[in-house]
């Protein structure tokens, strides 16, 4: 069963202020709480605020709408309103609208809309469904290379310095996207959701404590491995089950971004959160290959250009809800959860149980696994 949080009014209101910062447009794109439909209700509590911004926006456009003929697609995130994935998705399809001169429109979808993660995943690989965020998890039995992200202690422990190397790289966004695109999903920007910590109904701050631990993972088998090393015992499941898997004891733990263990209530059912940022949480802005190939030139600049403004909005946004959800879990009195933060020291038992994995990696996830995380390697080095 999913258990949906309402989204705090606070989380709303500065949420808009981020997006106003980042040159958001004024239109409410949120959606109309049935099945995710996107409506432009106009419904926005900082309306002023935006309609000024507004104006700068309309002067930065680089369109000529004239041009554009009318498309409808669809967006599918993996997440709920307010929650980074979604608020992203809608922005984007509100500086496309205004971009087009409202020639391009998009229907914006919560989680469970068109199916679970790797529904979404593969009807975006069909093409029907032309945009999507994607969580690399979901397609690690798909594209076995994207696996490379189920790593622990690969990317820096700075979130700006991992978003560069993910803007940057040319083993991501060269070598692994021709490996989605032989199944037919371009990823056009990798972005971090933030560090991942752990939640568990027991202390974790030891591998031992990892000792025949029931984790929940994502549907990759590379996830396995990385908590296998530990000792741990994974379980593949998609979210919407988590809630109610976590209080009934079905799995032990999980892992997540602060924010989104906040807003879907995991810290509500489990008693310990440690922050152990292990890894970092890649999602990715995709759209299906033959659908973004068929488009007239002056449409993917269209898009392009979006995806490149929306790469500091996709990074605000996780910042300021990670930082603010870490203080509602702490100061969260009704669902007291202990958080432990883990020394250096402490990570780095993780850390070298992790390192063998690697190599796992290389041997077992497609013929271009070596390549790509040797190329990934040299480029985090000179990033650092
Ligand atoms: O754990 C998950 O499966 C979900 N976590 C995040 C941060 N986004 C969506 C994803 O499905």
């Amino acid at each position: 069963m999913l258990k949906k949080k309402g989204i705090l009014v606070s989380t709303a209101v500065s949420l808009s202020l981020v997006l106003a910062a980042c040159g958001g447009n004024d239109d409410n794109n949120e959606n109309d709480g049935n099945n995710g439909a996107n409506e432009n209700n106009g419904n926005n509590a900082n309306e002023e605020v935006n309609n000024e911004n507004n104006d700068a926006d309309n002067e930065n456009n680089t369109a000529d709408a004239g041009d554009i003929d009318e498309y409808h697609w669809d967006f599918v995130t993996e997440e709920m309103q307010g929650e980074v994935q979604y608020e992203y998705a809608a922005e984007f399809a509100n500086r496309l609208e205004e971009k087009s001169g409202g020639n391009i429109t998009m229907d914006v979808w919560e989680y469970g809309g068109l199916g679970d993660g790797v529904d979404q995943a593969e009807q975006l690989m069909m093409g029907s469904t032309e945009f999507g965020i994607v969580s690399p998890g979901f397609t690690g039995t798909m594209v076995e290379e994207a696996q490379v992200f189920a790593l622990h202690f690969l990317f820096p422990d700075d979130i700006a310095l991992t978003q560069e190397i993910l803007n940057d790289s040319e083993a991501l966004n060269v070598d692994l996207r021709e490996k989605y695109e032989e199944h037919g999903m371009s990823p056009l920007a990798y972005w971090t959701e933030g560090a991942m910590q752990w939640t568990g109904n027991q202390e974790l701050r030891t591998p031992d404590d990892f000792d025949g631990f029931q984790i929940r993972v994502q549907n990759s088998p590379l996830i396995n491995n990385s908590y296998e090393a530990y000792g741990a015992e994974p379980t593949a499941m998609d979210w919407g089950e988590l809630y109610t898997g976590l209080d009934q004891g079905v799995v032990n733990g999980q892992e997540n971004p602060i924010f989104f263990i906040e807003n879907a209530g995991f810290h509500e059912v489990q008693e310990h959160m440690t922050v152990s940022n292990h890894n970092n949480y890649v999602a990715m802005t995709v759209v299906n290959t033959d659908f973004y190939n068929g488009l007239p030139e002056n449409v993917q600049a269209l898009i392009d250009e979006t995806v490149e403004e929306m790469r500091q909005v996709g990074y605000d946004l996780q910042d300021e809800l990670n930082e603010e959800f870490l203080t509602v879990i702490d100061e969260d009195t009704e669902n007291p959860t202990e958080v432990y933060h883990l020394s250096e020291e402490e990570r780095e038992a993780f850390r070298e149980l992790a390192l063998p994995v690697r190599d796992f990696f290389r041997d077992n996830n497609g013929e271009d696994a070596g390549q790509i995380l040797d190329k990934l390697l040299e480029e985090i080095e000179a990033a650092q």
